[in-house]
């Protein structure tokens, strides 16, 4: 089969955004919404009976959405919100498993002009309170075995005005809360969306960076530009594919490409409201025979610790084309990937501020397995000199990942965070906060990030949060938390803590540690080892200096320590 993108030098040559537009009928000015462009233009193109959602639960019952069942039930959505009193530009978050309700609702939001703003259910208290108190979310979509979670921060966050709970059925509510059911509803058939322009908020994803609680990368309509044909040519949808993105639209890739990519393509999706199993997930391939297929290293880690003797039970001819994103996706998961599936994983760089993937492996393109692959067209990237910010002549040599702004998917701003936006650009170029190089062929070649922050399985997880969390604990006086290396996660977070006065350091403690930072922020943030210590290296200036314990950690040259403090 020809793949969308045909040759990449042709693509290159003279390429312009106007593309994208010219394919989605858009012109400079006219409004743009991106609800209606991933159901209603669809429908309008005659695809409403087509299936956009396949959806199966942990127990494999399956529900099936049409483009129409979509078009109407996030106007149904939309509808609703404007009946509560809920205005444009508000943020409306998104706290559910991956229930159709997640996908359906996130369209209705932007339809009605409301800011997205999706996490992760598995968030506990403090991570959501973090989030919603900074971004002044003014209602909250759940599901009764979440409401718990919002419930104890009610005090703390007034500006929430409702917490709509989508399965409440016959169950009594509690204060702000409101039962909403989208199946059950009148269904609207008819609805004008509110007239969002390019520049118009869409949706607010938070990221989390070395220093302060996490940042909410703002995105604008627009972005559906670089969303739609990166999708269209990286991952190569076409009509008669069936995608399954693995990822939970509380991380970026779920949102532009679990829901906005597939949906602008009017291409079948399939989503799996479960937890990883190899065999379950070959299962779930087989059984709605997926053709194209989004996931991430730390998943195919796991496969392939699994074998491919499991592959073979499975019949998983279907699949055509397999993408990853989040992490380095190293060359040896590429080549037992075309061992145990006939095809390579293809691997893609981007991130939640770039809004769309930027260095990508494309169809067709030879892989050098390890290689993040080449810029997109129309992404001017490059690696600079972490001195003097310039770009680096000299292939091979290692420098900060930089991309010249301007790309239709850029984030726009840090939610109530002009300062930290402004600190990411040097020389007009942004810098994504990773060390590449770059190879005389043009492939980029990744090595690491250039700050504290941790990737575990292919999600970031900030040290202050779990730092700040674990000062929360009666017996700790001081703490650091970095990433240690993990064969299959890549980095899991370790802890370093100083205990007060009266405490002694204990497995029962250690335990007792891990679950209170677990149910605080989340699984993923959980440290997976303590070290108690007597007490963590600093600078003269008190910083803590997670460098000094990570390079110990990873067995790596200290480098530079003038600055700690000796005393
Ligand atoms: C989409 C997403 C972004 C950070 C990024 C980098 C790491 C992402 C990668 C990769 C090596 C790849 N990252 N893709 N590292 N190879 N193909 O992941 O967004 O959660 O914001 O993370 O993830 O460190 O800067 P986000």
């Amino acid at each position: 089969m020809m793949s969308n993108i045909g040759s990449y030098e042709q693509r290159l040559k003279n390429f312009d955004w106007s593309v994208s537009e010219q394919e989605l009928g858009y012109k400079k000015g006219d409004p743009i919404n991106i609800g209606w462009y991933c159901s209603d233009r669809i429908c309008k193109m005659g695809k409403g009976s087509k299936m956009a959602l396949i959806w199966e639960d942990f127990k494999g019952n399956n529900k099936y959405y049409t483009y129409d069942d979509i078009r109407t039930y996030s106007n149904t959505f939309a509808d609703y919100f404007l009946k509560l009193g809920l205005k444009p530009g508000e943020r409306i978050c998104i706290f559910m498993d991956r229930v159709p309700e997640l996908y359906i609702s996130f369209l209705g939001i932007l339809k009605m002009g409301g800011i997205a703003q999706p996490l992760f259910s598995a968030f506990g208290e403090e991570s959501l309170l973090t989030r919603l108190e900074n971004a002044k979310t003014s209602a909250i979509l759940t599901q009764l075995k979440h409401v718990s979670k919002v419930r104890r921060i009610l005090k703390q966050i007034p500006h929430l005005r409702h917490i709509i709970v989508v399965d409440a059925g016959t169950t009594a509510l509690k204060e702000r809360e409101i039962p909403f059911n989208m199946e059950e509803t009148t269904r609207v058939d008819k609805f004008e969306y509110y007239k969002t322009f390019a520049d118009t908020p869409s949706v607010l994803h938070y990221t989390s960076g070395t220093t302060g609680q996490p940042k909410g990368a703002q995105h604008v309509h627009y972005s559906l530009i670089s969303q739609y044909l990166t999708t269209k040519w990286v991952l190569d949808l076409q009509p008669d594919d069936i995608y399954w993105c693995t990822a939970d639209p509380g991380w970026v890739t779920g949102t532009s490409y679990g829901i906005i990519g597939p949906w602008s393509n009017g291409v079948t999706q399939a989503v799996l409201d479960s937890g990883f199993s190899s065999d379950r997930w070959y299962a779930f391939i087989e059984k709605h025979k997926i053709t194209v297929w989004y996931s991430a290293p730390t998943a195919i880690r796991l496969l392939m610790r699994d074998g491919t003797e499991i592959v073979k039970k499975h019949d998983l001819s279907s699949l055509r084309h397999l993408c990853s994103v989040g992490e380095p996706l190293n060359a040896e998961a590429v080549l037992w990937s075309k061992e145990a599936f006939g095809k390579p994983f293809h691997d893609t760089f981007w991130q939640t501020e770039t809004g769309s993937m930027v260095i990508t492996n494309y169809p067709g393109m030879n892989i050098k397995p390890g290689s993040m692959g080449k810029p997109f067209p129309g992404i001017t990237a490059t690696v600079l000199d972490p001195i003097s910010f310039k770009p680096i002549a000299q292939p091979g040599k290692v420098g900060l990942i930089a991309l010249k702004p301007g790309w239709p998917s850029m984030f726009r701003t840090y939610w109530n965070n002009q300062a930290i936006y402004d600190s990411k650009f040097k020389n007009d170029w942004y810098i994504c906060g990773d060390r590449a190089s770059i190879d005389p062929d043009g492939y980029f070649w990744f090595v690491g990030r250039d700050d504290d922050v941790i990737n575990t399985g292919g999600h970031l997880v900030g040290p202050f949060e779990i730092e700040s969390a674990l000062l929360e604990h009666p017996a700790v006086a001081e703490s650091a938390a970095i990433g240690k290396p993990d064969p299959i996660n890549m980095e899991v977070v370790k802890a370093f803590v100083a205990l007060k006065p009266d405490y002694e350091p204990n497995d029962d403690l250690e335990l007792e540690i891990m679950n209170f930072i677990r149910k605080k922020l989340s699984p993923l943030a959980m440290p997976q080892e303590i070290a108690f210590v007597k007490s963590l290296p600093k600078t003269r200036s008190g910083k803590i200096m997670r460098r000094l314990l990570r390079a110990q950690e990873w067995n790596e040259p200290i480098g530079d320590i003038s600055t700690l403090e000796n005393d």
